[in-house]
């Protein structure tokens, strides 16, 4: 019987996911058309266009985002993504933005630059921050706490599965067809009535709280395609209509090397949803907490690339003073040690493979209606990178590190 190899379980996990989203949200379907639309233009019009990664890749590329609720449930998502090769990377703390938001965040993805070429998958992953008194007293930390032990996102046979498959490197061809399936449809939205009042309160506090606790089961808060031009992708979704965030997030546009990552995304639709009454009855209605995000990445910044990166984004108008910080060729950059280049060739950029704090609570933020206050209190919480990988029993890999292994390498 055929083998399934890790990389080719993920690649039917990251369609299969793409699937029941497209049904779940139609508009995603739309972005997806119109990004593919913006690549094969893209490509017609520069002959480099492959450079930060062959048109196949960057076509199937996708990217997601949940949200859990508790350690025990992150352990499960770390031991699940395991099984398609999707490793944490870096620890993202959203409690810190200018506009807190309530999680501790870890990004699953392929670590090497091969496995990456093969489907490079990744899922942005944030956990409940129910331990840090700024957001939950302690009466709404136990009832919490409470509702979510009571819940049970994954079956411990899929579970099982998974490290089974994890620590074999694969499995023959009808599991690999049930167990992708099982894995999908771990994600998909609940058609289980949302308890109004329960919700309500959580929305109060924090709206990603009410998302993540509010509902008895997990799903995908989007999936993001990756476009080689956000700029014409932007005007093409406004052209049809479609309300969009304000700005696109990340480093401004300029004519000189993209560097790390620009995201953009519409406007969280309404989806309609039951609803138990506090009276026991069932009613329809709808949530707004899903939207489409679509990603353009450049070349991975060293760490001296990144304070640079993060002094030029202070600024009010970073567009204005980008030439004042960054080189306009992959040379200069290369040669001032700003960003990653396979052996150093300014012909061969290392892509971004990660996330960016600020645009990460900047997106949550623009699809949210109220932001959240955090209480005067001290964090009591304990969370960090250590604490997280404690709880998850596994290392968090170091994004430099592992670019800094890339760079050794020629291109894939
Ligand atoms: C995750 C937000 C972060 C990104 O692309 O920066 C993110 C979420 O909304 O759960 O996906
Ligand atoms: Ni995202």
């Amino acid at each position: 019987m055929s083998h399934v190899e890790i990389w080719q379980l993920r690649a039917r996990f990251a369609a299969a996911l793409s699937t029941m989203y497209g049904a779940e949200v139609p508009a995603y379907t739309t972005l997806v058309k119109v990004s593919e639309a913006v690549n094969r233009d893209y490509a017609a019009r520069h002959p480099h266009a492959g450079r930060l990664g062959s048109i196949e890749r960057v076509t199937a590329e996708r990217h997601g985002a949940i949200r859990v609720g508790t350690p025990t449930e992150l352990s499960d998502v770390a031991d699940l993504f395991g099984a398609f090769g999707m490793y944490p990377v870096g620890y993202y703390d959203l409690r810190e933005a200018a506009s807190p938001v309530p999680v501790v965040s870890t990004a699953f993805r392929p670590l090497d630059a091969s496995e990456l070429a093969r489907n490079p998958f990744r899922v942005f992953t944030s956990m409940l921050a129910t331990r840090d008194g700024r957001f939950f007293d302690t009466d709404l930390r136990r009832r919490v706490d409470e509702f979510l032990d009571r819940r049970q996102l994954f079956d411990p046979q899929l579970i099982a599965d998974a490290r089974r498959i994890a620590a074999a490197g694969g499995c023959p061809e009808a599991p690999a067809e049930d167990f992708v399936r099982r894995a999908v449809a771990a994600f998909a939205l609940s058609r289980e009535p949302v308890d109004r009042a329960w919700y309500a309160e959580l929305t109060a506090v924090s709206a990603v709280a009410a998302d993540i606790a509010g509902v008895p089961t997990t799903h995908i808060n989007h999936l993001t395609p990756r476009v080689l031009d956000i700029d014409d992708l932007y005007a093409r979704m406004r052209e049809r209509g479609i309300a969009m965030i304000d700005a696109i997030q990340g480093p401004p546009r300029w004519d000189g090397p993209a560097v790390l990552l620009r995201q953009t995304s519409f406007r969280a639709l309404a989806e309609p949803r039951r609803f138990r009454e506090p009276d026991g009855g069932v009613t329809d209605g709808t949530l707004r907490v899903r939207f489409g995000e679509v990603e353009a990445r450049g070349v991975a910044l060293t760490r001296k690339g990144r304070e640079r990166y993060d002094a030029a984004t202070s600024h009010t108008d970073p567009a204005a003073v980008w030439g004042d910080y960054f080189p306009a060729s992959d040379g200069e950059m290369a040669s001032a040690g700003l960003a990653y280049y396979h052996r150093g060739d300014p012909e061969s950029p290392v892509v971004y493979e990660d996330f960016l704090p600020a645009s990460a609570a900047g997106i949550f933020r623009s699809n949210l209606d109220t932001d959240t206050e955090a209480a005067a209190v001290a964090d009591e919480s304990g969370y960090d990178i250590d604490w997280m990988a404690g709880t998850i029993g596994r290392p968090i890999h170091d994004p430099y590190d592992l670019y800094d292994a890339t760079a050794q390498e020629a291109p894939p």
